[in-house]
């Protein structure tokens, strides 16, 4: 046995959370434009109460130009019609806290829309203008400026640099419709440290900040001959330990700057503290950071509460891969005080049934067109219950992205007219994009649209397989995925699992993750997780808890089938 990690003594929500990201556009729709909403998320707020989970974070609903589905902002203190109005959100934070649910905004501070007031005026205002100096905009180089600033690619593909009719240019890691707002301008930071007052006032619990490592750029913006490219997995040049290359490095990303700024958002949201209670809001950090122990920076005891440990989203299928990303996560976050979070899928990234469904399991490509090899749904269903089942007993807090508690598998056919995510267009149709794992959620099997809108128009087409998926058709199935994840969720409570400490577990096959984990107090539980290719004796009298997939009994563990087991 070798202890990683020792039960949690402190009790904040955020420490063990498990956290529902919710789409607004592809959750729910109320009024039947195709588009989801806030009234219709409100109306399925019983069904993630139900599921057992403790906080929904919702993906930005703020008032957008919608060129990358919200995540530029024209206005950070008013909703999009599309998702309904500010009473709608009032309404929302309201219901969800009846519930017991804690709430957790998207803020996007790197970059606003082009529509932005702020923006408009940098256009309509001369070079070295207060107005321009918000944002990054610099003269090019070359004879006549003719050249970009430097070499730096935006993100979602194409030049990270546009020109302006002046003749300046304008920095933007993503779209071009994203300018990247200046952080160095004590503006910036005054109006976005009121924008979190502005949301704390409406009683958000916390806030998930995207792109939390790029807000800080290195002075001088000097050329950069790595990559920016983080969103896709499938880097030629990737090791072949089962690993991804290390992501976020370069003079645009994790630069020390950054956490000068979340010292002083903690302090922000501690003004708010509710009933002397110390920190019961939170900041989660979207940073695509390697390594851990720099990821680990951004969650130290007077910045964020929570980072998104995508190091454990990319870890590819492989037992000892996995059992290397969980001891190096405990050992950078336990340095300094931090919960680890979970999580294998969200609105960036291809769905994870469908990723442990490709040749390379877990690998991640940004999207898959119809003519790229396909996923093999049912291997890769198997395998995603059985690692969201091993996901969801390891002590901190998990992250479940709407529609993985179906099972639901990336849409792998989606007609390329109807794509919307920038990056298919910025990399010249080479890669599909995100679309795919932002379908429309599926409600009701019978139903037009599967139950999404009164209408049945959906914004993305659904898959036909979808109507075997949707949540009518699995509430109170045993063995389905819905009813597996509301067990999982159960038990997980029950047995104080997120405050447990996690002991690796010897005398079993390299190709097995076996734990225990007990809270303080707790006897907790044994985890097998079966990575291998064939079956696995279970210890003499075992006794299952809760299994991804029907055990053959005869007490054996078969191929990628994941077991709690009293401990
Ligand atoms: O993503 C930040 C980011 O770095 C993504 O490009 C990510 O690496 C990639 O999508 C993973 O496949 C955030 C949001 O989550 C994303 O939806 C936005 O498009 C992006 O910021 C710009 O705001």
């Amino acid at each position: 046995m070798t202890i990683v990690h020792e039960p949690s003594a402190t009790s904040e929500w955020w420490r063990t959370a498990v956290i529902y990201q919710v789409y607004p556009r592809s959750f729910a729709d109320g009024d039947g434009d195709g588009v989801g909403d806030l009234p219709g998320i409100t109306a399925r707020l019983p069904h993630l109460a139900a599921l057992g989970v403790d906080a929904v974070w919702l993906s930005p609903f703020y008032r957008s130009p919608q060129r990358d589905a919200g995540y530029d902002v024209a206005d950070y203190r008013d909703i999009d019609p599309l998702f309904g109005t500010l009473a709608d959100a009032d309404a929302m934070i309201a219901r969800a806290h009846d519930l017991g649910l804690k709430v957790v905004v998207d803020l996007v501070p790197n970059h606003t829309s082009s529509e932005h007031a702020w923006f408009q005026a940098a256009l309509a205002a001369a070079p070295g203008s207060p107005e321009r100096g918000r944002y990054l905009f610099r003269d090019g180089r070359g004879h006549g400026g003719v050249e970009p600033p430097n070499n730096w690619r935006s993100v979602f593909g194409g030049p990270a640099w546009t020109r302006v009719p002046d003749g300046q240019w304008y920095l933007h890691l993503f779209d071009s419709s994203q300018p990247d707002l200046d952080w160095t301008n004590p503006e910036v930071r005054a109006e976005i440290e009121d924008v979190l007052r502005f949301w704390l006032r409406r009683g958000v619990d916390g806030f998930r900040i995207d792109v939390a490592h790029g807000l800080v750029k290195e002075a001088g913006l000097p050329d950069w001959f790595g990559t920016v490219e983080m969103v896709s997995g499938t880097d030629p040049g990737a090791p072949e330990d089962g690993q991804s290359p290390a992501f976020g490095s370069g003079p645009m990303f994790d630069q020390d700057g950054v956490h000068e700024i979340y010292r002083s958002w903690r302090a922000v949201l501690d003004e708010f503290d509710a009933g002397g209670e110390r920190r019961s809001r939170a900041l989660v950090a979207e940073a695509w950071v390697e390594p851990l122990s720099r990821l680990a920076r951004y969650v130290r005891d007077d910045e964020m509460q929570q980072a998104f440990n995508f190091s454990f989203l990319t870890t590819l299928w492989d037992a000892a891969a996995y059992r290397r990303t969980i001891t190096e996560s405990y050992a950078a976050l336990d340095a300094v005080g931090a919960p680890a979070t979970w999580v294998l899928s969200n609105h960036d990234v291809v769905r994870h049934p469908s990723r442990l469904g490709l040749a390379v399991p877990g690998s991640r490509p940004n999207g898959i067109f119809a003519t790229d090899p396909q996923p093999d749904e049912e291997l890769g269903l198997r395998r995603a219950r059985a690692a969201t089942l091993f996901m969801l007993a390891l002590p901190g807090s998990a992250y479940v992205y709407q529609g993985e508690e179906l099972g639901l598998p990336e849409h792998t056919s989606l007609p390329d007219d109807v794509r919307e995510d920038p990056s298919y267009f910025r990399t010249l149709h080479e890669e599909a994009g995100r679309d795919g794992c932002r379908v429309p959620l599926p409600w009701v099997a019978g139903a037009p649209g599967l139950g999404f809108s009164p209408t049945g128009r959906t914004w993305l087409p659904q898959p036909a397989s979808w109507a075997a998926y949707a949540a009518d058709a699995q509430a109170g199935v045993a063995g389905s995925t819905l009813e597996l994840y509301r067990a999982a969720l159960a038990l997980r409570r029950s047995l104080a699992l997120g405050a447990g400490g996690l002991a690796w577990l010897d005398g079993f096959p390299d190709d097995v993750v076996a734990f225990r984990t007990a809270a303080a107090g707790e006897t907790g539980a044994v985890v097998l997780a079966n990575l291998g290719t064939t079956p696995v004796a279970l210890p003499d009298g075992a006794t299952v808890l809760l299994a991804s997939a029907d055990l053959p009994g005869d007490g054996t563990l078969p191929a990628d089938v994941t077991v709690w087991l009293e401990a």
